[in-house]
């Protein structure tokens, strides 16, 4: 097992690295039971065939989806990363459908970068204003898709043309996560996913995080999240405050500094 400083390393280098069996079968059977019930919920009526993406999902179901988005692991982790002001943006629950080889034709999904980069201008590491914990529900395989990924491109002027968008890429690194690990990626590293053959639905949640000073996509406003805000309040848990947009203690003073590293001053 690497150290999270080893993570860190290899995250400043590579722009991702995988943080190895953070959650269990037992947790992840639980929240793919849900995924029906779901997508229930949040398609209009006669329209369940085609969504397959899911957001805000902590808002309608708190209880499994809070040990998702508030990991300890992944939080520390996170905050290495990005500062201690680690918000929410989005949980998406994502299934993507099988294709048939003939339409997968080996193609890949599509190169891109990820919510909230900007598209590199010289080599050096900037600090991620986003990330992005994609936790696969399966084991990937050649069937249902690997994760490809350019190593360095976070911190690379890389360009990928139209044209070349869905072909593999000579750099490309390849990667067969198992079932509960986290793929830790910076919102600036060139990555995709590789479309699904296996007859079964693909599932991954991506955990998306960027700053708690920035807007989110997820709605937290909802009876539940702000029950989530009211019980944080009570325990003084700023962690999770922060989480769901809220730092009192610090957006008053925000414009004000930035004249030592930042990573000294998250300390
Ligand atoms: O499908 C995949 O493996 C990649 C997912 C992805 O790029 C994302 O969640 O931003
Ligand atoms: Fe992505």
């Amino acid at each position: 097992m690497k150290t999270l400083e080893e993570h860190y390393v290899e995250f400043k280098e590579n722009g991702f690295t995988i943080l190895p069996k953070v959650f269990d079968q037992a947790q992840i059977d639980e929240w793919i039971s849900l995924y029906p019930s779901l997508i229930k919920r949040q398609t209009s009526p006669g329209a369940e065939q085609e969504q397959r993406w899911l957001s805000s999902v902590v808002e309608y179901e708190p209880h499994a989806m809070l040990p998702a988005v508030a990991n300890e692991k992944i939080l520390d982790f996170a905050e290495m990363v990005m500062g201690p002001f680690v918000q929410l943006d989005n949980l998406t629950f994502m299934a993507f459908p099988s294709l048939s080889k003939e339409e997968a034709n080996g193609k890949i999904s599509g190169w891109h970068r990820d919510q909230w980069s900007s598209f590199p201008l010289g080599n050096d590491y900037i600090w991620p204003k986003a990330c992005n914990a994609i936790c696969y529900l399966q084991d990937l395989t050649d069937d249902n898709g690997p994760f490809r990924v350019i190593p360095g491109s976070h911190r690379s002027p890389l360009t990928i043309e139209e044209d070349d968008h869905q072909k593999k890429h000579p750099d490309e690194k390849v990667y067969y996560p198992s079932a509960g690990d986290v793929v830790y990626t910076h919102c600036g590293v060139v990555h995709s996913g590789t479309p699904n053959t296996s007859g079964k639905l693909r599932y991954f949640f991506s955990i998306y995080y960027n700053l708690s000073w920035l807007r989110h996509r997820d709605n937290h406003s909802g009876p539940n999240v702000a029950k989530i805000i009211a019980m944080a309040r009570e325990k003084n848990d700023r962690r999770l405050l922060r989480l769901f947009g809220i730092d009192e203690l610090v957006f008053p003073r925000s414009n004000w500094g930035f004249r030592q590293p930042d990573n000294e001053k998250w300390e």
